[in-house]
């Protein structure tokens, strides 16, 4: 197949572009019913695309380029269990972890669906005992902390979800988490809890990153420096990974061990065991109803035509803002402050799968990859980095995210809340011209300070209420944005292979700090000197 760029469509949408440079005000003056016609409404999402700057035949052409990437193969070998993780040869099925119990997924032959399910089960069982105090401490004593040690995949998912789902917790376990090999993360988080009262989840995939067993050996001493006993170690932790031997080797009983499977990856992995956190906090049954919002919008993703498929058509209007319209950001911005570690979750989501420039065959991509994400909840943001995105020099998409339901009994603040989300995304889109400003009186050296461009593209995504169910159809939705777009990209969104280096060079720094031979150092002059500063400095 020619390059991306090089294909007729690619070229058609690029020709498309520069033919057709309407502004959204005269977009939305043309067709009174344009804010009804580009929506679409799935698993309990409502996405109101109008104020992209698209058209009819641009949506053409665009679903043109996803039938002609082979999204629907890909999509269709993803499920069917390949190995569509070409570089780690790993099939690729973090939709199994939502399955139905009757469903049947295979992995080189073998169903998976029931090995998800007794891990489900196995965890629903722990759970409910921990949330009833049925599970206890080393000296009787009820669990009323749990602290999760892991990092990337292992951390930031059920640091997330554990905002959002605040509402549904058992108030009185406190969940915290620690991910930073920085030693304040863990002192901060613990520093004012009774060991005896806590349960620390080792989680992580391999049981051997750096960063996760710092802390976890940490949290050892921590514990023993209190109950004094090695036995206390099998009642304050339990382990989420899939190497059972290195969870023993540890010290923690592998009957404590909850497993996932190397067809998950760590970043699509948080509604896994890795998500045993969540669930304590939630319960089993909202767990479930999480589950069952993801599946959703996977049946919705899997089953509809690519016109109406959610996932498909966000995916492609951010390659229509990323390729072509030069963007190099997108924005999220939940007007829902449950939600305010979600733009960090999805950094590493899109980011991690997607920031590769090297093609499925290793070839060097001729086009540009993944932006840059980011996002704050709104209101906070109007009052900060909104004004570069109402009137800077760059084009930031952004997708804003809101609920009807109020989060809250204070009803009213909700209403405004909402306003500001709709207010933002008018504004963006429609600006205020010279004229209007002039109209207001404004002195005429101030007029072109006041004037908003508008033409800025957003997505508005409403759902009824932040529940378990529309957080993990909200999740997914995005999963299967980035595995489109991958998809049209041509590369391997579930590969890691460039946070390696850096981890490398890490493992040897580290030795060269603990040696006291200034001499032995031969990085660049610049590494060097700052590597002599800090072992000169850390000797005073
Ligand atoms: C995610 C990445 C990465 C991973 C962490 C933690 O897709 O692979 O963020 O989750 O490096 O790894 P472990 O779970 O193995 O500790």
């Amino acid at each position: 197949m020619p390059k991306l760029t090089e294909r007729p469509v690619w070229r058609s949408l690029a020709a498309h572009w520069r033919a057709r440079d309407a502004h959204l005000r005269s977009l939305f003056a043309g067709d009174a019913r344009r804010g009804e016609k580009y929506t679409l409404d799935a698993a309990g999402w409502h996405l109101d695309y109008s104020k992209q700057r698209i058209d009819d035949e641009t949506l053409r052409l665009l679903l043109q380029l996803a039938d002609e990437s082979g999204v629907v193969a890909r999509r269709d070998a993803m499920w069917r269990g390949e190995k569509i993780n070409n570089t780690e040869k790993r099939a690729v099925l973090h939709v199994a972890l939502r399955a139905a119990r009757e469903q049947k997924i295979d992995v080189d032959g073998n169903d998976v669906v029931p090995g998800v399910h007794a891990v489900l089960d196995r965890m629903a069982a722990f759970a409910a005992r921990v949330r009833v105090g049925d599970w206890k401490g080393h000296t009787g004593k009820r669990i009323r902390n749990i602290v999760n040690i892991g990092i990337g995949g292992s951390d930031l998912g059920p640091v997330m979800a554990h905002e959002a789902l605040r509402a549904f917790a058992q108030r009185d376990l406190q969940c915290r988490f620690v991910s930073n090999v920085d030693g304040a993360d863990f002192h901060e988080a613990t520093h004012d809890l009774k060991p005896e009262e806590t349960l620390f989840i080792v989680a992580s995939k391999t049981f051997t990153t750096q960063e996760t067993m710092a802390n976890a050996h940490a949290a050892r001493r921590w514990l023993l420096d209190t109950l004094k006993d090695d036995a206390s170690v099998g009642k304050h932790f339990v382990a989420v990974s899939t190497n059972a031997e290195k969870v023993a080797e540890f010290g923690i009983d592998t009957a404590n061990m909850f497993g996932f499977w190397d067809w998950v990856g760590g970043r699509y992995s948080m509604d896994s065991a890795i998500g045993l956190s969540t669930m304590l906090a939630i319960g089993p049954d909202h767990f479930r109803a999480m589950l069952d919002g993801f599946h959703a919008m996977d049946e919705h993703f899997h089953t509809t035509p690519l016109a109406q498929n959610m996932p498909v058509l966000m995916a492609l209007i951010g390659i229509w803002n990323t390729n072509f319209l030069g963007a190099t950001t997108q924005a999220v911005l939940p007007y829902a402050n449950p939600l305010k570690r979600f733009p960090a979750y999805l950094q590493q989501l899109v980011m991690e799968s997607n920031g590769k420039s090297v093609t499925l065959d290793g070839s060097r991509v001729d086009h540009d990859t993944s932006a840059v994400w980011w996002g704050e909840p709104g209101t906070n943001g109007q009052h900060s980095f909104y004004q570069l995105i109402h009137q800077g020099t760059r084009l930031i998409p952004c997708d804003f995210i809101g609920f009807v339901a109020p989060l809250s009994p204070l009803h009213e603040q909700h209403d405004l809340l909402m306003a500001n989300l709709f207010a933002q995304s008018e504004a963006l889109a429609f600006g205020k011209t010279a004229e209007q400003v002039r109209a207001e009186g404004t002195p005429e050296e101030l007029v072109p300070h006041r004037v908003f461009a508008g033409n800025r593209p957003s997505n508005t995504l409403l759902a009824q209420e932040l529940t378990p169910h529309s957080l993990g159809a909200l999740i997914a939705l995005y999963e299967h944005i980035t595995f489109v777009q991958g998809a049209i990209w041509g590369i391997d969104s579930f590969d890691q292979w460039g946070v390696e280096l850096g981890k490398q060079l890490a493992q040897n720094i580290a030795r060269e700090i603990a040696a006291t031979d200034n001499n032995d150092l031969t990085h660049d002059s610049s590494t060097n000197a700052l590597i002599r500063r800090y072992r000169a400095g850390r000797g005073e």
